[in-house]
């Protein structure tokens, strides 16, 4: 790992990412050993591998997969899923599956061509979607903190892209943890987000998780993939620049960057009547609209 001038073995490096893990929970306090946690999984590495470390370091950690009914010619959804039962039975841990066919009527592909938010491209739909469906869970599920497994390049990236837009809300939000600061919002922890990718990629490998090696095919030609293969380059150059970047930001912000009354969730001050979840205008939030339309 140039980027950390540190090499390791197998068996160092194995505990070596859960103790980076727990380091990075206590600094951000995300959660504690008390709390009840959700762990959003995909049946990616990085999801995946969060919730073996948590199980590993004795957390209380129940997973999430939500069935977004995407293809892509290869079965990416089925694909997954599978994969995540399979994670959870080997451990004996709880799964909770949501299948948003199921729930809504209509796949995310489907749901995304009927709306204009979505045509041609169904990010958009599928990250509100998630959004929602993340936070009723953990919310109805009675759970403290829902986790994703987003690392450091996902993080870098986003960063990026905020910075060269200078877009003063996102970077306001952006942080390890955001805390439940409305009515019927949960509390959201990243705890890989200090971690490279390639760092768990080795861990998933190493220990034998197997996860779903193809990305969304939705993901191909996006925009957050052409700022990791960039960051990459730089990267390849500076090791440690894509840390660098991203934890000078944290510094920075924590030596008041943003001014300290610069709420970033000042917008989401209505509750939705459909939900219960919070958002921006009085009446249905987004997602009821986008549902009920159907
Ligand atoms: S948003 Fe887009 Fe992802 Fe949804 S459609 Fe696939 S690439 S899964 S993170
Ligand atoms: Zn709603």
């Amino acid at each position: 790992m140039r980027q950390h001038k540190l090499a390791l073995c197998k068996a160092h490096f194995l505990d070596w990412v859960p103790e980076q893990t727990q380091r990075f929970i206590a600094k951000y306090k995300m959660f504690g050993r008390e709390d009840r946690i959700l762990v959003a999984v995909s049946g990616g590495k990085d999801s995946l591998s969060l919730w073996d470390i948590l199980w590993r370091l004795g957390y209380q950690a129940d997973g999430l997969y939500i069935g977004l009914g995407i293809d892509g010619g290869f079965a990416y959804s089925d694909v997954s899923h599978r994969l995540a039962e399979q994670f959870a039975a080997e451990r004996g841990l709880t799964l909770h599956a949501v299948s948003v066919l199921g729930e809504y009527g209509e796949t995310i592909p489907v749901m995304a061509d009927r709306t204009t938010r979505g045509r041609g491209k169904p990010c958009a739909v599928c990250g509100m979607t998630k959004r929602h469906v993340m936070n009723r869970m953990a919310r109805d599920g009675g759970y403290d903190v829902l986790v994703t497994g987003h690392n450091l390049d996902d993080e870098a990236a986003v960063l990026f892209g905020n910075t060269l837009n200078w877009i003063p809300g996102y970077l306001a939000r952006q942080w390890p943890v955001l805390e439940a600061n409305r009515p019927g919002l949960v509390r959201k922890a990243k705890p890989l987000c200090r971690l490279y990718e390639r760092e768990m990629a080795a861990y998933a490998i190493l220990r034998g998780i197997e996860y779903v090696y193809d990305e969304c095919p939705h993901a191909v030609g996006s925009k957050t993939i052409y700022y990791k293969e960039l960051l990459n380059r730089l990267e390849t150059d500076r090791p440690g620049a894509k840390l660098s970047f991203y934890l000078s930001f944290l510094q920075a912000k924590e030596n008041g960057l943003f001014a300290p009354h610069a709420d970033p969730d000042l917008e989401l001050l209505h509750t939705c009547p459909g939900c219960g979840q919070p958002t921006s205008a009085p009446g249905e939030c987004a997602f009821c609209r986008m549902v009920k339309a159907r």
